[in-house]
Order: structure tokens, then C-alpha cells, then sequence
């Protein structure tokens, strides 16, 4: 440091930090030492739909806040809720990532996510380029419509349970129970590994 420096300032790493500033800075801290952990569900049964979810899962890893985890394996599955044959059979996957985010950004960003990709979706309740679900968020039970938690047919439903157990064989849906019980009481019918697909996690 120069004298003259010295003499006329003093040095300007040791100002006071304005304490608005300190906020902030211990705020963001708390966050992202805090990250969540959330499980997303990804169908599509309408278009590429391997194509489809794998740019899914390179969206929501270019989300800031987000980091995905895990990435399970591709299933084939038959349409839930719908008529048989009425549809194209689904690409389902399942998708562990932490999170700084809340709960209602995440549902934001999922729904861009889907709107990226729904651009040729023309028929009511037909079927989806992509479907983007939370499943879970944390241990967050909710009933609110806009974002039920965990997500209201995630135990009854094989497309979910099963990749989701491939990833995390520990895993437990808030309120249910350990996935590997419920993966007992539903029926696995019409949900086939495909096993010569894969999902990349981004670099
Ligand atoms: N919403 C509430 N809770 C959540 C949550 N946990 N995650 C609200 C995501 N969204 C949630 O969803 C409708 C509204 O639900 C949203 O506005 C959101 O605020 P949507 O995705 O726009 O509509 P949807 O998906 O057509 O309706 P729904 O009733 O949510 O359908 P699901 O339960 O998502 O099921 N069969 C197979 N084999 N594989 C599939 O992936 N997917 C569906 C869609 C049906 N059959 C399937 C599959
Ligand atoms: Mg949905």
C-alpha cells in the first residue's frame, strides 16, 4: 500500500459492510446450504418422446437453484386413466434433484418446462409431449389444488413407483409410506424397462 494511500483513505476492505447487504449475503447462504430435495415424475406420449425427456432433464438441470441427482432408467408404459388403446403407450421417468427453489417456483419452471415442449399438443385431454409432475417436495404434505404434495396419485401409480425405487431404494413418499412397500400393493402390469434407452445427466 502506498503512504500516500494510507495517509489520505483508509484501506476500503475493511468498511463496514452496510448491514442490508450482510442480510441478503446470509440469506442466500441459508439457501443454498439448505437445498431441498424434490422428486419430479416426466411422461410424454406424443412426438420423440426419449428426445423429449431427455431435453426435460437438460432444462431442468440449466435451472438456477436446481441440481439433479439422479436420473432413473426409461419405462414404456400403458396409458393410465384412459381407455385402453386409446393413446400411445408413455415414456415415464423419474427425476431426484436438490433445490434452493420453493415448492411454487419449482411448479413454475416444470410447467415452462412442459410448455417448451407441449408447442404441438392440439386436442383436449389428448395425449402429451411432456407431462412434468412433482411428486415430492421435501417432506411437504399439501392439499392446495394448485400444488398438492406429494403429488395425489404418485402411490397408486407403477409408472411413478418403480423408477423412482431404481434411484432411491430407500426412498419414502410423505405421508404413505416407503415406496418399496406401496411398489407391493400396486400392479406393475403394463410398465416395461426399456433398457436399450438412457437418459444422460448433463455434464
Ligand atoms: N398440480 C397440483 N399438484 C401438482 C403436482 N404435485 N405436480 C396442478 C404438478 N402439478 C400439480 O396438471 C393440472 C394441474 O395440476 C396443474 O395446473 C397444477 O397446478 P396438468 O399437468 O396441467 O394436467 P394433467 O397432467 O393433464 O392433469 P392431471 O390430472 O394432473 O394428470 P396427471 O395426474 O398428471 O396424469 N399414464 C402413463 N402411463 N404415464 C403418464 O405419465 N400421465 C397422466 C397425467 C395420465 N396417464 C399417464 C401418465
Ligand atoms: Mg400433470
Amino acid at each position: 500500500m502506498t503512504a500516500s494511500f494510507a495517509a489520505g483513505h483508509s484501506d476500503p476492505t475493511v468498511q463496514p459492510v452496510p448491514a442490508s447487504v450482510v442480510q441478503r449475503v446470509d440469506a442466500a447462504d441459508t439457501t443454498l446450504h439448505n437445498p431441498k430435495r424434490a422428486v419430479l415424475s416426466l411422461g410424454s406420449n406424443l412426438g420423440n418422446r426419449l428426445e423429449t425427456l431427455q431435453g426435460a432433464v437438460d432444462a431442468l438441470e440449466d435451472t438456477p437453484g436446481v441440481r439433479i441427482k439422479a436420473v432413473s432408467p426409461v419405462y414404456e408404459t400403458e396409458p393410465w386413466g384412459v381407455a385402453a388403446d386409446s393413446q400411445p403407450s408413455y415414456f415415464n421417468a423419474v427425476v431426484v434433484l436438490k433445490t434452493t427453489l420453493p415448492p411454487s417456483s419449482l411448479l413454475e419452471r416444470a410447467h415452462a418446462v412442459e410448455e417448451a415442449f407441449n408447442r404441438v399438443r392440439d386436442e383436449r385431454w389428448g395425449p402429451r409431449t411432456l407431462d412434468v409432475d412433482i411428486v415430492t417436495y421435501a417432506e411437504v404434505v399439501s392439499d392446495d389444488p394448485v400444488l398438492t404434495l406429494p403429488h395425489p396419485r404418485a402411490h397408486e401409480r407403477a409408472f411413478v413407483l418403480v423408477p423412482w425405487h431404481d434411484v432411491e431404494p430407500e426412498a419414502q413418499l410423505p405421508g404413505r409410506g416407503p415406496v418399496a412397500a406401496l411398489l407391493d400393493s400396486v400392479t406393475h402390469n403394463g410398465v416395461e424397462a426399456r433398457g436399450d434407452l438412457e437418459l444422460r445427466l448433463p455434464e
